[in-house]
Parts: C-alpha cells; sequence; structure tokens
C-alpha cells in the first residue's frame, strides 16, 4: 500500500506527545495478542510504547482482521483517535481508523522481545536486529549521554577539543599490539592511542581532551577487550598524577549525574542502580599489602584480574586510584618516581580497570633512556622526543576506555554488549 512520506510528516507525533484527538503513528511492531472480538497490536517508536486496540464491529473489518496477522518488527502507520485506557502503556491507546504496512519484516532469526534469551554471539551476528530492543537501545542512549556529558565537563574545565591523527608510524604504547596498515610504500599502524600526540598539545595549549577510537590486536578473546575501542583522553601542562586524578574522579561523578539525571528510564528498563561514585586513593603497596591479607594472588608489578575484582567488591561504588605504581610495568612516557616507582596510576570502578595515565616524562635524555630500558629505539620516537627540547613544561593525563565505563556503570557481563558493532578477533561484520 501506498504511503505519503512527505504528508506523514507534517502530521506525526511521537507517542510519548499524544494525549488525545485524531493521530498519525508510525513505528515497529513490537507484538500482537487476540482475545476473541478485541485484538492489540503494541507499536514501538523512538518515545515509547503504544497500544493499538481495535475491538469487532467498532473497527473496519479488514483492520479487525489484519491486527494480529502483521509480522513482529514490521513497520506499520496507524491513523485513529487516542483513547484513555488504564491497562494501555502510557494510560491510552489508539483505536484505528487506517492501518498501513510500509515494510513487512520476515520471519525473525533472533529473538527481540524484552525477554529474549538469544545468547550474545547470535544477537551480534544480527546486531542491526537487536538493536530493536528497547533494552538494547537504552545501553546506547546512556553512552549518547556519557560522550555528550563527557564534553560538556571537559569545557567547563577549561579544556581544547583536539582531533589527533589515527594513522601512527610507531607504537605508543610498546611494541606490541599494533594493526600493521600499508601507507603507501611505508610501513604504518592503526593509532594504539593518541598518547605522543596529545602529550604535545599540552606542551602548547595546555588542557586538551579528546574522543578518540584505538585499535589494538589483543592476543586474546576476554569479556573486557575489544579490538576497536573508544578512549576518553585528557592532558594538561603543569600537572602531576594527583592533579589528573582528581579531575578524572571528577569527570566520572560528572557523567555518572549526567546519566541520573537524562536516562532514568533506561536504567529502569536495564534494572540497574547506579550511584555517584565515592573516591579513594591508595599506593601500589598498600594494595598488594591488602590482597595478600585477603589471600588474593597479585602478579609481581602489576595488579592480577583477581586483585581488580577484590577491589571492586572491598570498595563498592567506588573509583579506587592504585598510584606509585612499579615502573617495571608502566609505558616508557611515564615519569619515573625513584628507582622503582612511578607517576602513573591505574583507576578500577566496581573490579575493572577504566582508566590509567599519570605524569609524563618532558626531559628528552630521560626519555631516551627510558624507551632504551623498555627495548624500544629512540630513533623511531625522534620526532616525539624532539618535541620536548623547545619548552616543555611538565605535564600529566589519563586514557579512559569509553565502553569499559559504561560497562561497569551498567554491570553489563561482557564489553561487547556496550559497543554497537563490535570488532573482536572474529568479527568484522556486521
Ligand atoms: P591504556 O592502554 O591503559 O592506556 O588504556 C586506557 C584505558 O582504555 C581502556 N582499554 C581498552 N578497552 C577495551 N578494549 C581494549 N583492548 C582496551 N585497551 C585499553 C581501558 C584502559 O584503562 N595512553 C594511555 C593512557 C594515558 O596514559 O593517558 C593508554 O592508552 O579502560
Amino acid at each position: 500500500m501506498e504511503f505519503d512520506l512527505k504528508k506523514f510528516n507534517e502530521k506525526r507525533k511521537l507517542i510519548k506527545n499524544v494525549k488525545s484527538g485524531k493521530v498519525e503513528v508510525a513505528g515497529w511492531v513490537y507484538n500482537t495478542r487476540a482475545l476473541g472480538k478485541i485484538k492489540f497490536l503494541l507499536l514501538k517508536d523512538i518515545s515509547g510504547l503504544i497500544q493499538i486496540t481495535a475491538v469487532k464491529g467498532k473497527v473496519k473489518d479488514e483492520i479487525f482482521e489484519m491486527l494480529d496477522k502483521i509480522s513482529s518488527e514490521s513497520v506499520v502507520y496507524v491513523k485513529g483517535s487516542v483513547k484513555s485506557s488504564k491497562q494501555a502503556p502510557g494510560g491510552r491507546e489508539i483505536v484505528p481508523d487506517e492501518i498501513k504496512i510500509i515494510s513487512k519484516a520476515d520471519a525473525l532469526p533472533i529473538d527481540v522481545s524484552d525477554f529474549s534469551k538469544t545468547e550474545l554471539p547470535k544477537r551480534l551476528d544480527f546486531r542491526f536486529l537487536d538493536l530493536h530492543r528497547r533494552k538494547i537501545q537504552a545501553i546506547f542512549k546512556i553512552k549518547s549521554t556519557m560522550m555528550q556529558a563527557f564534553r560538556e565537563f571537559m569545557v567547563n574545565e577549561g579544556g581544547i577539543e583536539v582531533q589527533l591523527p589515527s594513522i601512527i608510524s610507531s607504537s605508543s604504547e610498546g611494541g606490541t599490539e599494533l594493526f600493521e596498515v600499508k601507507y603507501f610504500n611505508k610501513k604504518a599502524f592503526l593509532s594504539q592511542s593518541c598518547q605522543l600526540y596529545k602529550q604535545m598539545l599540552a606542551c602548547s595549549m595546555e588542557k586538551v581532551f579528546a574522543i578518540f577510537s584505538v585499535w589494538r590486536a589483543e592476543k586474546h578473546n576476554t569479556t573486557r577487550h575489544l579490538n576497536e575501542s573508544r578512549q576518553f583522553d585528557f592532558e594538561m601542562a603543569f600537572a602531576d598524577e594527583f592533579v589528573v586524578m582528581d579531575v578524572l574522579a571528577r569527570c566520572v561523578q560528572y557523567i555518572v549525574k549526567k546519566v541520573l539525571e537524562k536516562n532514568k528510564q533506561e536504567l529502569n528498563l536495564l534494572g540497574v542502580k547506579l550511584k555517584i561514585p565515592k573516591v579513594k586513593y591508595m599506593t601500589f603497596e598498600q594494595v598488594a599489602k591488602l590482597m595478600k591479607q585477603n589471600g588474593v594472588k597479585m602478579d609481581k608489578d602489576d595488579l592480577s584480574i583477581e586483585a581488580e575484582k577484590k577491589l571492586g567488591e572491598l570498595f563498592p561504588d567506588t573509583i579506587v586510584f592504585v598510584h606509585d605504581w612499579p615502573l617495571s610495568s608502566k609505558p616508557f612516557y611515564i615519569m619515573p618516581k625513584g628507582e622503582k616507582l612511578s607517576r602513573g596510576f591505574d583507576a578500577i570502578y566496581q573490579g575493572v580497570e577504566i582508566s590509567s595515565g599519570g605524569q609524563r616524562i618532558h626531559i628528552p635524555e630521560l626519555l631516551e633512556k627510558r624507551l632504551k630500558a623498555k627495548g624500544l629505539k629512540p630513533k623511531d620516537f625522534k620526532s616525539y622526543i624532539d618535541s620536548f627540547r623547545y619548552g616543555a613544561p611538565p605535564h600529566a593525563g589519563w586514557g579512559m576506555g569509553v565502553e569499559r565505563l559504561l560497562m561497569q556503570m551498567l554491570n553489563l557481563p561482557n564489553i561487547r554488549e556496550a559497543v554497537l558493532f563490535p570488532r573482536d578477533r572474529d568479527r568484522l561484520v556486521p
């Protein structure tokens, strides 16, 4: 049946704004039910669910006949009158005068009801359809709030948003985990982070931030690693690690506050009880002692997965900053603190690392020494090292995993749930 898009757009009302009178709506068929002389069709659009109710004899026969025969997720247009109804979602229903099927859906390969039990890999194979689910959309509506809140927070802090290259000539986080790309006749890599560039900018523009995609050829398929992920990046001149940890804490608190304000409905749909996190500071040594007391194994110079989990259990709804981190397990650009320790930190939230950062090395000779200590060649980092030869202030910053933060805020069991179209070892489509 023909559907006049232009006319519809002039008349269209969102379901949430419709209280009474004649309306024209369009959306996806959530489900249909037939109870003898009365039939229901639940329709969803960007603003919610609305019930279409047809009583035999009170609507046209052909409408009554077709109402429960339209396949789920088909796109339909409905014209009718709004009536109040105690049982219907939002307390109102539409009695239809006209129904048009705009796009009929084939038999669905996955369950997209609110009670879907379809497993994640299968859902991801049909992600475009999985995104018809209100619960799945809720995750990405919350992510949208997060992205906006990060920008708002950073602008309020006086930060300048910058755009940095996604193709790099040498590693920025150590030699491994790089995706190689052919760049004309040169070897290049997809960016592992914007680390080296954001440092150069802090040395000129003082306070910068970026929302940046990173690519890492992670060897393992885990529930917390992606091959393509996004980071909130921050870098600031005349700062040490404590200054930027405080910025990070306030940034996460701001993001959570905005989500609580704007996404009540989505949090309810997901059954998530979110709280503005508290903040705790601990040295690596204190954490090591605490883990020993709790019988949790630690790596010598790193937190184990179990230790991160334990911190989440011991300090729920808290950002735990672990600082005075062993130098041996921090990247080459982190400022040493004496012989064995560094000015680097990790932030653990609900049992998972969401961010790492620290004060950086702004002294070329020290940087060369640390690169060599990490088995890297200073000549591969010439322009980066040179950038600190013409007036480089002490500076510090951090990178926070956008999907990690979302996963932890919403208590998602797998980081893939926090990405629209995840890229992992096995997945390149859709
Ligand atoms: P790091 O490598 O620790 O530090 O990354 C920062 C944060 O990004 C997230 N993250 C990931 N999330 C999903 N999948 C991955 N494969 C993945 N790798 C990292 C984590 C992590 O804490 N340049 C430094 C940051 C800095 O010092 O400014 C960096 O990239 O949440």
